[in-house]
């Protein structure tokens, strides 16, 4: 059976013109999610679950786990010297990795949510990180600046999202389709389980905090009326996790949904370090991924953390959805 090591040197040989940067920058992000997947399923044992008292860029009471898994990620990319940029939910501005000078063949720049679903930490629910990986635009003999990191979607080299579950899933997208790894933490090593993951044609699963349904546009609420048709075989499945809503229904068919809504009037979810990712990975697995009426990965982003209304899922779920926008 593969291992994620084996794939990428695989995968590497495909580009006989690359330098084995990329890879690096995977094996930092594989390592981080062992050190990180060891963590979470400790949790309850050491005293690393709950709040630090310290509130993010989000303005979200940031959980030690959290903290923990940033400090992790970016320890992981920067001690490799293969990334001249990092930018993280849990850091207000980027991080330049100043060997982007020392090193400037270094070109790959990382934006990563290297906890999402912290608020289920405590209640010992299924979290993940997800991570988007692009090429630099800026001249690689200066700093990385902000124009690197505001890249539109469809410049991602590369994403994936590892889901800390019953077990710990490393899943990822060069742009030539889906694979999943499975941790065998035994051993440390992640094992191909899931080749070329697809979503199935058909989808029945909806992904939504229907508590928001009153201040939802009336268009987002007449689509869910009609799940609800008595003809429809539909059914609700929602962790508030996003990794794992969406790996579920990457798996089984299905449709996430977070509209703009009273609290989040441009939604929740940021367009940078968690639709991109999610969208590009979606999109590998032919299926789609759109905010109101265009396509995520199309949106010229203008702020580093920038909420976008978020869809995705199943082409034909998403097509039925776009009839009511
Ligand atoms: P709500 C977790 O905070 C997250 O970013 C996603 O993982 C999840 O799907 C969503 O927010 C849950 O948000 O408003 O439904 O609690």
């Amino acid at each position: 059976m593969h291992t994620l090591g084996e794939f990428l040197i695989a995968s590497q040989q495909k580009h006989p013109a690359s330098t084995g940067e990329f890879s690096k920058v995977i094996h930092a992000l594989r390592l981080a999610a062992k050190v990180v997947s060891h963590k979470v399923n400790k949790a309850g044992l050491i005293d690393i679950i709950g709040a630090n008292g310290v509130t993010n860029a989000q303005g979200e009471s940031q959980q030690k786990l959290d903290v923990y898994a940033h400090e992790t990620f970016i320890g992981s990319l920067t001690n490799r010297k293969i990334v001249c940029g990092i930018a993280s939910e849990e850091a207000d501005d980027f991080i330049e990795v100043h060997n982007s000078t020392e090193n400037p063949e270094s070109k790959y720049i990382v934006l990563i949510d290297p906890l999402d679903g912290s608020s289920n930490i405590d209640v010992n629910v299924s979290l993940g990180t997800i991570f988007s990986i692009y090429k630099r635009i800026s001249p690689s003999t200066g700093p990385v600046t902000q124009e690197d990191f505001l890249q539109k979607g469809t410049e991602q080299v590369a994403a994936g999202y590892i889901l800390y579950g019953t077990s710990t899933l490393f899943v990822y997208t060069t742009g030539n389709g889906v694979n999943g790894f499975t941790l065998n933490p035994a051993i440390g090593t992640f094992y191909l389980s899931h080749p070329d993951i697809t979503l199935p044609p058909k989808g029945h699963i909806y992904s939504i905090n229907e508590a928001n349904f009153a201040t939802f546009p009336e268009s987002i609420k007449d689509f869910l009326k009609n799940r609800k048709a008595e003809d429809q075989k539909y059914t609700t499945r929602y962790i508030g996790s996003m990794v794992s809503d969406i790996h579920r229904n990457m798996l089984k068919g299905g449709l996430y949904l977070y509209p703009p809504n009273q609290k989040s009037p441009q939604g929740k979810l940021r367009l940078l370090y968690e639709c991109n990712p999610i969208a590009f990975i979606v999109e590998q697995a032919e299926g789609e991924a759109i905010s109101m009426d265009q396509r995520i990965m199309e949106i010229d982003p203008i702020t580093l953390h920038q909420r976008v209304p978020f869809f995705c899922g199943n082409k034909e779920m998403v097509a039925t959805l776009k009839s009511y926008l």
